[in-house]
């Protein structure tokens, strides 16, 4: 899978794909990262990407042009099948989503500047709106990073023992249950009995039990959906 992340501030992402999974993802050919500067596709002498709001309001806005000739150059080259923009109003990502995005061949992440990106951007150029929670950061730079994270450590073979992204939270609609390693006892905090009983059946029971515990005390929403 290839994704293209545009950005005023690719260095702010620069250090996510360089992370030990996101790389050893790159090494073993199963992804591969492109960060583009929009600066390099300004036409403006100072490499100016924003410009002052028709209608007067406050705060600057990113220009269409810089972002079309970047977006045109890279779909004259290979075919995309996502154009997604970052932004607290979009959908809200989720795992079913990184799930879906990990499929693709190829998408592009453009990362967004709450109201600071001209509409036509969205109307004509982007396919996708996402959002990683409910709240606001400064740009779109970070959810980009978390996107770009949370589709690529499920792509098959990306996360060594295949199982583990398979039982992480989230995918089941269940809380992990906890887990521990030795020594089985530490100041006398001790590892519950169960794990250290090599009672298969006891164990999964065990797991399943705190599971559902740990989903219906701190997620309850998660049960309905
Ligand atoms: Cl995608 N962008 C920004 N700027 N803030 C956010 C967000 C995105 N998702 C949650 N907050």
């Amino acid at each position: 899978m290839r994704i293209d992340i545009l950005s005023v501030l690719p260095e702010m992402i620069e250090g996510a794909i360089h992370s030990s999974i996101l790389k050893r993802a790159q090494e073993k050919g199963l992804a591969e990262f492109h960060l583009h500067n929009l600066r390099d596709y300004s036409t403006d002498k100072h490499r100016r990407v924003d410009d002052y709001p028709f209608g007067g309001e406050a705060g600057m806005v990113m220009q269409i042009e810089p972002i079309d000739r970047v977006v045109s150059l890279l779909k004259s080259e290979r075919d995309y099948d996502e154009v997604i923009f970052t932004t607290p109003d979009g959908e809200q990502f989720s795992q079913s989503l990184a799930n879906e995005l990990s499929l693709y061949r190829n998408i592009i992440i453009l990362c967004g500047h709450y109201k600071g990106v001209d509409y036509r951007v969205r109307e004509h150029l982007v396919t996708r709106e996402v959002s990683i929670g409910d709240y606001v950061l400064t740009g779109g730079e970070l959810a980009a990073a978390v996107i770009a994270d949370a589709v690529v450590r499920v792509i098959p073979g990306v996360i060594g023992d295949e199982q583990s992204a398979l039982s992480d939270s989230f995918q089941d609609n269940l809380l992990a249950p906890p887990v521990y390693t030795r020594p089985a006892e530490y100041k006398g905090w001790k590892v519950p009995d169960v794990l250290l009983s090599g009672h298969e059946r006891k164990i999964s029971e065990w797991r399943m039990e705190q599971s559902m515990e740990r989903t219906q005390r701190l997620r309850p929403d998660l049960l309905k959906r």
